[in-house]
């Protein structure tokens, strides 16, 4: 059963059906719906502790929909509450696998997943579902993030779901495309920059992420998603600057631009190969007035928007 409760805020009764709100139009995921959008909360911070960093993601998902229960709807797919799937205890990997089944889930409905996370450590169960749901599909990951995740590690964090896609892909065969928008260097070792050169990622610098740079970064993505059939986007929250993103475990003193990463999102979002899209680590403890969680609903909601079927 979803908890709907959360779906609350302003009501404009006195100016008709017109001006409806996102908690006006979001539906418990119904049996046999429309296509359309489906959210599902992954509450988890397992990935963020083991990787030595700051806890809290877990209660991402309801303090996302709260942010986006108020803004104003405008047309957009059908959208869906499907639930959260959480991590209650410290096994990670099951919990990962729940997320994989409930992506794998709504496709088979016919419905795109929208992933509120949660750590980055979302990002491989999501991968989980997408990859079963398109077994013959080359799936290119764009990852908005100012770290690669390339992490070698012995266990699964949130440092390392990238480097455990890698793996998946070589074990069944499968080409891995990856694209990171936003790496800073201040944020990775040379190690992981030899990391992500040997699995044949492409990157991008914060430093060219700039928005007078934004015609060259569109070309880069054009000729990324050409290559691919579909594409996971996933959204890392601290690849924005820290004054737009207090609310993550590691703010970017750099950080690139919400109006950048929402225009390219939206690219993503337009070209009709998207698959699932994410957002992740988006920890409340650690929001100011509640600017963080502005930025990321309005990264959602603006996706939603370009999204066509
Ligand atoms: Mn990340």
């Amino acid at each position: 059963m979803v908890d709907m409760k959360i779906w609350t805020g302003r009501v404009d009764a006195a100016e008709g059906e017109a001006a409806k709100r996102w908690h006006q139009a979001v539906q418990a995921m119904p049996e046999n719906g429309a296509p359309g959008i489906a959210i599902i909360g992954f509450a988890c911070d397992e990935g963020v502790r083991r990787n030595q960093g700051r806890v809290g993601a877990a209660a991402g998902p309801q303090a996302l929909r709260k942010a986006l229960a108020n803004l104003a709807y405008h047309p957009t797919l059908p959208l869906y509450d499907a639930g959260d799937v959480v991590c209650a205890d410290s096994d990670l990997a099951a919990a990962q696998r729940r997320l994989g089944e409930r992506v794998a889930q709504v496709i088979a409905a016919g419905h795109l997943p929208l992933v509120l996370g949660g750590g980055h450590e979302t990002a491989y169960g999501h991968w989980l579902g997408l990859s079963a749901a398109h077994p013959d599909k080359r799936i290119g990951v764009v990852n908005f993030d100012a770290h690669f995740d390339l992490r070698e590690a012995p266990e699964a964090t949130s440092g390392t779901p990238f480097a455990q896609i890698a793996a998946d892909c070589a074990r069944h065969g499968r080409v891995f495309r990856y694209l990171c928008l936003g790496v800073a260097e201040t944020a990775n070792t040379q190690a992981l920059f030899d990391t992500a050169r040997r699995l044949g990622a492409e990157w991008r610098l914060d430093t060219d992420m700039n928005g007078w740079q934004l015609a060259d970064i569109r070309g880069q993505l054009a000729e990324f998603l050409d290559s691919v059939d579909v594409v996971y986007l996933t959204i890392d929250l601290d690849v924005l600057p820290a004054a737009q993103m207090p609310a993550v475990s590691a703010p970017a003193g750099y950080g690139v631009d919400i109006a950048v990463v929402e225009a390219l999102a939206g690219r993503i979002a337009k070209s009709g190969k998207l698959a699932g899209a994410d957002l992740v680590e988006f920890n409340p403890a650690f929001d100011i007035d509640s600017h963080g969680a502005k930025a990321a609903a309005r990264l959602a909601w603006s996706l939603s928007r370009h999204l066509r079927r």
